[in-house]
């Protein structure tokens, strides 16, 4: 695509080299996508740029969260992209979604988490499976950011298999008795609810609506990460909370309630990663470019060739099976095996591309002069949450085997 870049004397003219920033679309996917996806997506890139890119290397250095993005997520329709308007959602479909993930992750993995949690764990599963009473109670304000919620399904003890959780209710009358702990909550610390799973006394596990207030619930910070610096995670801790009953989902039981919700964010996780490979891919192209060594730039060499060569074949196959993914999605036809497979791969491949983008940066790729160490520390999270790396492969294993390795 780039065969006419060459100027009269070989050199690199002007208009190609800013050509070949224009968002590293090799195949020309943007033909792929619809003149509302396109607008959406440039409406959250320039947000990104403005809002995002200035301020995520400070706040990354000081482990803290930029809290004041919420309000502007949920103005550009962050917040339940493909949730329909009247439940406070931006009425577009599942691709429009899948873009925005993936502008919001090229400027962090944890703006992106902000608004998956609100948007696929916290909205959701409150569309899906509250009452309606519910619906008019939470959504507007979860998705005007008003509210901001989190979603708690991981235990101490109980991550990979969510199914052996303890946290449960007890049927008190009006309400049920909530007690148990949950793990790895993101931004447990600063939501003003928390949608928890929990088992009944018949096993069966639940969902519902937990307040901040109510008495005995509290959401202690995780301190001492590395990686999503810029998120914050918590615990949820629940010690004889009553939960009133108009709170518990009324239809759903079984582990299919959360893991549902879970294909819904890591849908978008799968588009997200391929942006926070593009700004890796990206920054190292640039440097490549304008970095000399040996009387060169360090582009000219064929090894650097090979990384960037080989960095831009995987996000421009990482960019097909998503738009294929959102096409099913659209259609309701993306099955959860297929949802894990893109999750597994295109998170993989920006861990990778990452890691080739730090060693093209050589001393300075670990320094915040660069995005790139900051996305390579984030990818190791969006690697391990919404199911692990070989959580997400046992699933494939499972689908095409029609065997099931975790029984
Ligand atoms: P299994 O018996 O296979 O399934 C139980 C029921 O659920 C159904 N199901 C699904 N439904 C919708 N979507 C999916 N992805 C589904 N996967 C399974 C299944 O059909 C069955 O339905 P039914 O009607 O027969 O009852 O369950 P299992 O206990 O054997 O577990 C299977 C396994 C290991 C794949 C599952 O537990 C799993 O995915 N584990 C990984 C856990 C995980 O992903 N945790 C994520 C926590 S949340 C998080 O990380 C948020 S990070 C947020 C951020 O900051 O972005
Ligand atoms: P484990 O399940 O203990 O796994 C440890 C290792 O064992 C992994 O490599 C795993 O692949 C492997 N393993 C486990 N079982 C098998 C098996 N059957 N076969 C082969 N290998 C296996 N959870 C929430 O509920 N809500 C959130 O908002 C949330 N946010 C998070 C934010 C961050 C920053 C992090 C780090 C995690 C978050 N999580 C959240 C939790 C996340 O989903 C879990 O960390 C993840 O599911 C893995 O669970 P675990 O950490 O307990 O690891």
């Amino acid at each position: 695509m780039h065969s006419n870049d060459n100027g009269a004397n070989g050199t690199i003219t002007k208009k190609a080299k800013d050509d070949r920033f224009q968002g590293h679309d090799y195949y020309n996917i943007d033909e792929l996508l619809g003149d509302d996806h396109l607008i959406a997506r440039d409406a959250v890139r320039t947000w990104v740029k403005q809002e995002v890119s200035p301020i995520i290397e400070e706040y990354a250095e000081k482990g803290e969260c930029p809290t004041h993005l919420f309000k502007g997520l949920a103005e550009i329709g962050a917040f339940g992209p493909s949730l329909p308007v009247e439940y406070g959602g931006g009425g577009m479909d599942e691709t429009a979604y899948g873009v925005i993930m993936q502008e919001l992750e090229r400027g962090d993995s944890g703006i992106r988490s902000m608004a998956s949690v609100q948007g696929s764990l916290v909205m959701y599963p409150i569309f899906r499976y509250a009452s309606e009473a519910q619906k008019r109670k939470y959504l507007p304000k979860l998705g005007s950011g008003e509210l901001i919620g989190c979603f708690g399904l991981t235990e101490p003890d109980h991550g990979s298999n969510p199914g052996g959780m303890v946290t449960n209710i007890k049927d008190d009358g009006d309400a049920y008795i909530l007690n148990g702990a949950k793990m790895w909550i993101t931004n447990s610390p600063v939501a003003d609810i928390a949608v928890v799973w929990a088992k009944d006394e018949e096993g069966k596990v639940r969902g519902m609506v937990v307040e901040k207030d109510m008495p005995g619930f509290s959401a202690p910070e995780i301190h001492g990460k590395w990686s999503l610096r810029a998120s914050i995670t918590g615990e949820l801790v629940f010690e004889d909370v009553r939960v009133p009953k108009e709170n518990v989902f009324p239809e759903i039981r079984g582990l299919k309630g959360p893991l549902s919700c879970l294909s819904k964010a890591r849908y978008g996780i799968a588009w997200g990663a391929v942006g926070a490979a593009m700004d890796c891919y990206d920054s190292a192209l640039r440097y490549s470019l304008e970095r000399e060594q040996f009387g060169k730039p360090i582009g000219g060499f064929q090894l650097t060739q090979k990384k960037l060569a080989e960095m831009i074949t995987e996000i421009t196959k990482a960019q097909l099976l998503v738009w294929r993914l959102g096409q099913l999605a659209d259609k309701g036809k993306a099955s959860p095996a297929q949802i894990s497979m893109a999750k597994r791969n295109n998170v993989n491949m920006a861990l990778e591309v990452a890691r080739e983008a730090r060693q093209i940066h050589g001393g300075m790729g670990i320094t915040n002069e660069y995005p790139v160490m900051r996305h390579m520390m984030n990818l190791e999270t969006v690697l391990t949450y919404e199911g692990t790396h070989d959580i997400h492969l046992l699933i494939t294993g499972m689908d095409v085997t029609g065997l099931n390795a975790f029984k």
